[in-house]
């Protein structure tokens, strides 16, 4: 267009809950520190309204996709995930996102990726940043990608496909084992919390230990300066004992405040991601709260009632996750045949939109020069 912008091929999607611009590897600079700066050029990044650029001035709504073809055997396609902070010139590669991962599998498949077939086309996904696979299985009639349809997903208005996506060993993905701390219960501060990671590193505590009720918006709790401050102490500490280092500048581990269920699910959460609060939860953050809830003794299976007694047993069982604008719902293979029960599979239905494709133009001062 003009000489002083640079045109990069770019689609923008609404993956689950979030959205964010997603590029193929190869239209993107393959030095990282380059990638990032025109990434923070294309996002608008730093300004908490990004208003210069494509992000939506929320961790929600600023977040990458990279993909690409992949060659490690039964994978279609390598996915990583970068946040970009609205106000910070920080992009990060610390933590995957399963929402924007939702749109990988129609994105691929648009792209010419992967081959569609006539019905629906498994899409097999490496995810970069934790090194685990999920496999999303995608509505494509006529080998063509259909976003419309009766699934509805809380917190996105309307109806659309279904996209449900499977994932399988994402235990300790980014602290090493699911309660990387090796107890399912810890006290931190004074609190009690369980730290866990089953696709995202989590700490679960109970809201009432912070005197709330668990059930304010996310508006309400982003006011209260004492609890974040109080959550951040916390934070520093459970980063430490999750492998996870100094997380001063990351955005894992993510605080979930538990509170009983009030509409008919397990429990009910309340998300930190980690200074600004979910408007739901993320889609691995609810897959590790459903899987806490199965672990006895932990906060988790405590607030929600859902300890296993005993006896050995394998089962596939619905965990429903509340949140401030729904409820999220998590199918689970668990083996208890060991004893410490074991979420050997897990499955949940997303959807997914494109919303744009064509290019996103940076000013070419703004990112050259790296
Ligand atoms: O936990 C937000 C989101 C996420 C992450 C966050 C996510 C996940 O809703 O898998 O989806 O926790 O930062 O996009």
């Amino acid at each position: 267009m003009t000489s002083t912008q640079q045109a990069v091929a770019c689609s923008v999607m609404r993956g689950g809950t979030s959205k964010g611009l997603y590029f193929l590897a190869e239209d993107l600079p393959s030095d990282s520190s380059a990638r990032d700066t025109f990434l923070l050029a294309a996002l608008g990044s730093p300004d908490a309204r990004e208003i210069d650029g494509m992000g939506g001035g929320h961790p929600l709504t600023s977040k990458v996709a990279v993909v690409s073809k992949s060659k490690r055997p039964g994978i279609d396609v390598d996915y990583l995930f970068l946040q970009v902070w609205p106000d910070r010139a920080e992009v990060s590669d610390q933590q995957n996102c399963g929402n924007i991962l939702a749109g990988v599998g129609p994105f691929a498949l648009e792209k010419g990726l992967v081959p569609a077939v006539d019905g629906l086309t498994p899409v097999a996904i490496h995810m970069v940043n934790t090194d685990a696979k999920a496999t999303a299985y995608v509505q494509t009639p006529g080998g063509v990608v259909n976003y419309s349809g009766e699934a509805r997903i809380d917190g996105v208005p309307g109806t659309h496909a279904p996209i449900t996506i499977n994932f399988e060993d994402v235990a300790g993905s980014s602290c090493g084992s699911l309660l990387p701390t090796g107890n399912v219960a810890d006290v931190i501060d004074g609190v009690q919390v369980t730290c866990i990671d089953n696709g995202m590193p989590v700490v679960c505590l109970r809201a009432a230990d912070f005197g709330i009720s668990g059930y304010e918006t996310p508006g309400e709790l982003e006011s209260d300066t004492t609890l974040s401050k109080r959550l951040e102490e916390i934070r520093l500490v459970a980063g430490v004992l999750m492998n996870l280092g100094d997380v001063t500048n990351k955005t894992v581990p993510k605080l979930s405040l538990l509170a009983p269920a009030r509409n008919g699910g397990a429990l009910s959460t309340r998300t930190f991601i980690p200074h600004r609060v979910h408007e739901s939860i993320g889609v691995l953050g609810a897959v590790t709260v459903a899987t806490a809830c199965v672990l006895n003794g932990s906060v988790a299976a405590e607030v929600a009632g859902t300890e296993i007694s005993g006896q050995a047993t394998s089962r596939n069982c619905q965990i429903d996750v509340e949140h401030p604008t729904g409820s999220f719902s998590v199918e689970m293979d668990v083996d208890s045949s060991s004893g410490r029960p074991v979420v050997s599979k897990s499955a949940l239905v997303r959807t997914a939109r494109m919303l744009m494709s064509g290019s996103v133009f940076v000013q070419k001062s703004s990112w050259e020069h790296s």
